[in-house]
């Protein structure tokens, strides 16, 4: 026999969490599922020496501020399974740990929520599953030769757990110039392939550059005011690494002996073949660099040009083709960013792209709502600190679908 709840939670990662303290404080009857234990995604997906990249004075969740001794610095994966942790203790959330859902259908009442303990019934739900379930590989990766190790960010841990031999990192935003650099400074030559990307400094004007974000309300801007939002969605995480003043862009990936070239095109005959469109990515990242910048000075009230930066420096002739058989590249990363997954999601409210379709949080099934998702209300959804306003949002909107206004 199924059990009974108001609202069915599935994830208790932060998004999952934050939804449960509003719900709880409305007095909303729920549970929230977790495949996993609760911050699942921080204990097992992430490589041992990735650190957030919003500094600890940023990280906070509804009611509950980071309380530690470093606010200028910025958390390893374990101290960020910690935080989220203790909020769930705070908010003595009711989790059930270890239950993944396999099912949720409509029912004439609402959902039917299944999972492998048992089904529940309910009129609501909450998806906070995550939008990096799984990571994004290329189809030409099925063209690499037999003998390269392949892996993605979820299965990397570090440089010492790789063959020996050379790397090719494709993908340049947050998680391949991390790699990137790491295993290069391990010894190993490194070859980057660099497609559109977001380059930051990781300080400007001695601010942290995500203080000038938060400061400035580019994270604020709610998705109904920006014009391409299906873009603002797609954007790719900036270069930055979280280590106190080291920026991570082209120039000091280079630096240390990385090797950037374009685009991955495709792999063919055991070569992979790159774009020959280095320069010009990277020409428009300097541009989108220095705009951003001037926005902030003139936010500021500073006349001077963003000054210290040096375009992005590149080959003069970036190689357009590596030879995989030729013993040269013995692994290949794939940095190439993540999705969600709802191959549980048995309503049709999954678009042809694997996205799920829903305005601001309300998806497009009545009482089914979304959590956690890039710009889902704001620029800052996907982040800890962004999580409290759409939680609160969904929360309401939820609330007021369990009681109608009677009309007179
Ligand atoms: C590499 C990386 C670096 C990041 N760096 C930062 C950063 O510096 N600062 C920052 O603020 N944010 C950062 N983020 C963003 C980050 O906070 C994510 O947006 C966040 O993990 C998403 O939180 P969430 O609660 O929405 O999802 P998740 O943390 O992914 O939680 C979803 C939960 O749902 C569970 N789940 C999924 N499917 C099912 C199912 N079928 N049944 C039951 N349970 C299920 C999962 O096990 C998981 O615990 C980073 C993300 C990544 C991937």
């Amino acid at each position: 026999m199924s059990q009974r709840v108001t609202t069915v939670v599935i994830g208790a990662g932060h998004a999952g969490l934050a939804a449960s303290h509003f719900l709880s404080e409305r007095s909303i009857d729920h549970i929230v599922l977790e495949r996993g234990r609760i911050a699942n995604t921080w204990r097992r997906e992430r490589w041992d020496s990735l650190r957030l990249l919003t500094p600890n004075w940023l990280n906070r969740l509804p009611g509950h501020p980071y309380g530690g001794p470093d606010p200028d610095g910025y958390m390893t994966a374990g101290q960020v399974a910690d935080f989220i942790g203790d909020y769930a203790t705070v908010t003595a959330a009711p989790v059930r740990e270890n239950t993944t859902v396999t099912s949720v259908r409509r029912t004439d009442g609402g959902y039917q929520v299944s999972t492998g303990e048992g089904d529940l019934d309910c009129a609501t739900v909450v998806i906070a599953s995550g939008a990096c379930n799984a990571p994004v590989v290329p189809e030409c990766a099925a063209g690499v030769p037999d003998g390269i190790t392949q892996l993605t960010p979820f299965e990397y841990r570090n440089p010492g757990s790789l063959p020996d031999g050379g790397v090719l990192v494709v993908g340049a935003s947050a998680s391949g110039v991390q790699i990137a650099a790491e295993v290069r400074r391990s010894g190993r030559p490194v070859v980057l392939s660099v497609g559109e990307h977001v380059r930051l400094p990781r300080t400007y004007r001695d601010r942290d550059v995500l203080w000038w974000m938060d400061a400035t309300g580019v994270w604020a801007q709610r998705y109904d005011e920006i014009e391409d939002l299906a873009r603002a969605r797609r954007l790719p995480s900036p270069q930055l690494v979280g280590e106190p003043g080291t920026t991570i862009d082209l120039n000091a990936l280079t630096g240390l002996g990385v090797e950037p070239v374009g685009r991955l095109a495709v792999i063919r005959d055991g070569a992979a073949l790159f774009s020959g469109g280095l320069r010009n990515v990277c020409s428009l990242a300097d541009l989108k660099m220095r705009r951003l910048l001037a926005g902030f000075d003139e936010w500021a009230g500073i006349g001077d040009d963003p000054a210290g930066f040096e375009p992005t420096r590149i080959p003069a002739v970036p190689r357009l083709r590596l030879d995989l058989r030729g013993g040269e590249i013995t692994t290949i990363i794939w940095a190439t960013g993540f999705r969600p997954d709802y191959r549980w999601l048995d309503v049709p409210v999954v678009d042809e792209k694997g996205r799920l379709r829903h305005d601001g949080g309300v998806v497009d099934s009545p009482g089914l709502y979304a959590l956690g998702l890039p710009v889902l209300r704001r620029r800052r959804s996907t982040l800890l600190h962004g999580i409290e306003d759409d939680a609160r949002f969904v929360a309401r909107h939820l609330a007021e679908r369990l009681t109608p206004r009677v009309v007179a």
